[in-house]
């Protein structure tokens, strides 16, 4: 977009000395809230106000633009870093007010991204390295700002990369999408009667792309909903095809925050396995700790509802997070996973076996499971036997793996005298 059609009366001279200035794009991050909890005729003032505070902010050390509605250019005059970062922070702090207008009290928040042109750059490309970098101190956390880097652009092109291609794979119907398996040692009973589903993607131009990356990705551009009803049909359609063979696993299936938060999703997997009819019991959903804090009553009540009904709640990556005495006590839960960091040293390290001993021994007198994840060595499962763990999951016992090839595990391990 050329600046000249941002503003009115803007002269193509400055434009020409693009290079004396460092441009700054400030996006207002609750705009759409503010229109529609105050109304637009409000959400007009505001904006109006907040234009012509950021006009005396910047006063002679710049020119502000209007974007669009709640973006702004600023070109301020080129300075030293430190200057121009100060000037920055102030532009940021004065943003953060609050607004006064009619009765309505608006507090709002900027974010803000920062480009140092060369002489050569074209204004496009300027505003739109301006704008990543205020995009991606966003998704970093909101009222901040960022300079762009080479670094920036190609995360950003990734990420757009993925998008398009995660889009274009769920149109054809989930193509290249797939699920894996890892099974879940039940100590108890000594054998595998569990597995955790995990799923996977290999595109046919990129190749592999691991779920670490590509599930953030689904998560913030919104199509990790879709993705997460289709794996559910997918898990208890296996879940039949298992049975049908013999073979009754209990499979773990991961929540992403976006689903839990929408409204109907524990009814919708409700309605979802009884369609399906498979048993509840086959059933366990992992949502981590950061997440359950968050949920609402009606939330509770439907995954106690599950939980009455024989589905499994793990509380997923215990300890990795802020891990709250809180999510232990009141949240509707029946399993706490251990996260991956602990084991790590558990066998190395007499803090984490204390701690490890103590939190099994706590999780037990809540009346809970514990599940240990990312068990890679004997001296590990052997520390997590003798601490009365209940499930153990990791490269130890097996590396996740697809539908056939589990069923093969499974068949090896419990006809194997080896005691593991
Ligand atoms: O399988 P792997 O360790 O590469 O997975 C990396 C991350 O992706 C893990 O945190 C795992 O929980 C997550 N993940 C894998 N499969 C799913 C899934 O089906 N849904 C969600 N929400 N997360 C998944
Ligand atoms: O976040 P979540 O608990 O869902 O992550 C599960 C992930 O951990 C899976 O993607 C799996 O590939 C990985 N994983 C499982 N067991 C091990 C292990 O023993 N070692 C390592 N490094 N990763 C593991
Ligand atoms: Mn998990």
């Amino acid at each position: 977009m050329d600046i000249k059609s941002v503003q009115e009366g803007v002269k193509s001279p400055f434009i020409e000395n693009i290079e004396e200035y460092v441009v700054v794009f400030l996006d207002i991050d609750n705009i759409r809230y503010i229109n529609d909890t105050f109304g637009h005729s409000i959400g007009d003032k505001f904006l109006s106000m907040f234009g012509n505070r950021l006009s005396q902010i910047v006063g002679e050390e710049g020119i502000v633009f209007k974007y669009n509605d709640g973006e702004y250019v600023i070109l301020l005059h080129k300075n030293e870093k430190e200057l121009i970062d100060k000037k920055i922070q102030f532009i940021l702090n004065e943003s953060n007010k609050v607004f006064k207008e009619e009765d309505y009290e608006i507090l709002s928040t900027a974010s803000i991204g920062v480009y140092t042109p060369n002489s050569n750059d074209k204004i496009d490309d300027i505003i739109k390295k301006a704008y990543i970098a205020m995009y991606q101190g966003k998704t970093e956390g909101k009222g901040n700002y960022k300079h762009f880097t080479n670094s920036i652009e190609e995360k950003i092109k990734r990420k757009t990369l993925l998008t398009k291609e995660l889009t274009k794979s769920i149109e054809r119907n989930y193509e290249g999408l797939y699920l894996i398996y890892q099974p879940i040692y039940n100590v108890v009973e000594k054998k595998i009667d569990e597995a955790e589903a995990l799923m996977r993607w290999k595109n046919q131009e990129l190749g592999e792309i691991s779920p670490a990356e590509f599930i953030p990705i689904a998560e913030e551009m919104g199509l990790i909903r879709k993705l997460g009803y289709w794996l559910i049909k997918k898990v208890l359609r296996q879940i039949k095809e298992w049975n049908k063979e013999g073979l009754n696993l209990k499979i773990a299936i991961n929540i992403s925050p976006q689903q839990v938060a929408e409204k109907d999703f524990l009814k919708k997997i409700k309605e979802t396995i009884h369609e399906e009819d498979i048993d509840f019991r086959q059933i366990k959903l992992e949502i981590t700790e950061t997440q359950i804090l968050k949920l609402d009553e009606q939330r509770f009540k439907d995954l106690t509802e599950l939980i009455n009904l024989g589905v499994d709640i793990a509380l997923d990556d215990f300890g990795e997070g802020y891990s709250s005495i809180k999510s232990l006590v009141f949240s509707p839960i029946t399993e706490v996973k251990i996260d991956k960091i602990f084991i790590d040293s558990i066998h190395q390290d007499e803090k984490i076996q204390k701690l490890i001993s103590s939190i099994i021994y706590t999780v037990h007198g809540l009346g809970y499971k514990v599940i240990a994840e990312g068990v890679e060595y004997k001296e590990q499962f052997d520390k997590l036997l003798e601490y009365g763990c209940d499930k153990i999951q990791g490269y130890y016992i097996e590396r996740p793996i697809d539908e056939k090839k589990i069923v093969e595990f499974i068949k090896g391990f419990h006809n194997t005298p080896y005691a593991i």
